[in-house]
């Protein structure tokens, strides 16, 4: 059986992948900061199939708690999902919060080369697999998006450039890039349920189940393939984003 550590498993993405992967016969380590429901994964999936480790990516002391407590059976990860990540705020550059920034660059920037650098050395002895969740926002930019784009392109360069330096391990590394995944992502970043429901109303996005089905396949592939990048949206976001001002 193989074992998984997926960052961010407390929602979205991160939670419909440990259900998928468990059902697919992998062990799961779920992260998050909230206790409660990584305690009810637990309940819903069994001890034995998923370890909870209740900490904030951006605590190193506490990340470095969590990795040397993985019980036997968790301890031996073959697969980093880097996936818990968020984006505050839409205000234009000029006018956002300074702690929304720091924020999004410790999170999504900061602890996923962090974690990533501690599980090297395992998943290099385990010839095994990092799936970094990106996003469609480190390639094409819309207003609002600044310091998150930056970070998801951060995120997108980095998972291709570890295949890179990973060239002859046969640790297998793939970017995947989603656009609209309706999840608890836009309540986040804009503190509004309605705000959320306002953006995906007749979008038809994507779920976190779209997402963790496409880890699972890439997970499972022959372990001769690597997907390097994937890039997916829904039928109805496309990247035309072209504009003029006119003086
Ligand atoms: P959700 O808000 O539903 O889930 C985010 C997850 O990240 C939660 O489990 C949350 O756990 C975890 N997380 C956030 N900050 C921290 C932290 N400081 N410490 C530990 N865990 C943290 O959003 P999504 O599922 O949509 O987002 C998952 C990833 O997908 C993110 O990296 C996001 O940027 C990316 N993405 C999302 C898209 C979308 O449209 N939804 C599109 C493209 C990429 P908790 O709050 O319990 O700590
Ligand atoms: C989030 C994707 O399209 O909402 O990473 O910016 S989008």
């Amino acid at each position: 059986m193989k074992t998984a550590f997926v960052t961010g498993a407390t929602a979205g993405i991160g939670l419909a992948t440990v259900r998928t992967l468990v059902a697919n016969g992998w062990r799961c380590v779920a992260t998050g900061r909230r206790q409660e429901r990584l305690d009810a994964l637990v309940a819903e999936l069994g001890a034995d199939k998923v370890h909870a480790a209740c900490f904030d990516v951006r605590d190193t002391g506490a990340l470095d708690g969590a990795l040397a407590a993985l019980p036997e059976g968790f301890s031996d990860v073959d697969l980093l999902v880097n996936n818990a990540g968020l984006a505050k705020g839409l205000s234009p550059a000029q006018n956002a919060d300074l702690d929304d920034w720091h924020t999004m660059i410790d999170t999504n920037i900061t602890a996923m080369v962090v974690l990533t650098r501690k599980l090297l050395p395992l998943l290099i002895e385990r010839r095994g697999a990092i799936i970094a969740i990106g996003s469609v926002a480190g390639s094409y930019l819309y207003p609002g998006g600044n310091v998150y784009a930056g970070s998801k392109a951060f995120a997108n360069h980095f998972t291709l450039a570890l295949r890179a330096d990973l060239h002859g391990t046969g640790v297998r590394v793939t970017s995947i890039e989603p656009g609209m995944v309706e999840t608890e992502f836009t309540v986040v970043r804009t503190g509004s349920q309605q705000a959320s429901d306002d953006l995906y109303r007749g979008v038809n996005p994507m779920t976190g189940q779209d997402i963790a089905d496409t880890i699972l396949w890439i997970a499972t592939l022959p372990p001769h393939l690597n997907i390097n990048r994937i890039e997916l949206m829904p039928v109805n976001q496309d990247f035309a984003g072209f504009r003029v001002a006119r003086d």
